[in-house]
């Protein structure tokens, strides 16, 4: 099994978050986009979308898609459950995962994209769309405080995948300019949380 890396993207962050609270070490392929590794002929076999993360098992059988490899992987290693633990939990968390990328880590993605130097020549960029997106996701973030006022995580009592994306969507905003508003007390009290926990930075 290897599992195809992107070290500063989020989605492949997803993924090793998730790896790191399953306790699952899995051989990584580090590819560098700089260097334009994930549009060589070789990588666009594996994915013709360019993007990762990308698992290959033994068989050579290509998962792609974040959370379809976290639900692999949550098979394989059902504890700590992250995908809920009932037919109940497991709606919610599918819920709250939804929501958050959609809501949130879609239009910070966009914002990313839309303005950033990074992107010129590799997406086709429409400045002004930025500002959008990036009110999108400010009242996703008023939002997102407002639900977690009466639980602690996401989709309820424990942390889950959901809160896996939300934090990993919270991190692309903070790094390229749509910071957590200081008065959110509910959402800046999870993001203290989630960000203190030792999988944070993997
Ligand atoms: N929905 C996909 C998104 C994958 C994705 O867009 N990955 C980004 C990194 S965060 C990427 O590889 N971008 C490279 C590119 O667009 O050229 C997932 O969840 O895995």
């Amino acid at each position: 099994m290897k599992l195809y890396d992107l070290k500063a993207g989020t989605n492949p962050r997803r993924v090793r978050i998730f790896l790191a609270e399953k306790g699952v070490t899995v051989p990584t392929v580090a590819i560098d986009m700089m260097k334009g590794e994930n549009r060589t002929p070789e990588f666009l076999a594996l994915n013709p979308l360019g993007t990762l993360p990308v698992l290959e098992l033994d068989d050579g059988t290509i998962l792609t898609e974040s959370i379809a490899i976290c639900r692999y992987f949550e098979e394989l290693h059902p504890e700590p459950n992250l995908f809920g633990r009932d037919a109940l939990e497991r709606a919610q968390v599918e819920m709250w995962n939804r929501r958050a990328e959609i809501e949130l880590l879609a239009p910070v993605t966009q914002h990313f994209v839309h303005s950033s130097p990074f992107w010129q020549g590799r997406r086709k960029q429409v400045p002004e769309y930025a500002p959008l997106v990036r009110e999108q996701a400010l009242a996703a973030m008023a939002w997102l405080d407002r639900e977690l006022d009466d639980r602690p995580y996401l989709a309820g009592n424990h942390y889950t995948v959901a809160d896996i994306t939300a934090q990993s969507a919270l991190l692309l905003g903070k790094n390229t300019g749509i910071a957590l508003a200081g008065d959110h007390k509910n959402l800046g009290r999870w993001w203290i949380e989630v960000s203190a926990r030792p999988t944070a930075r993997a």
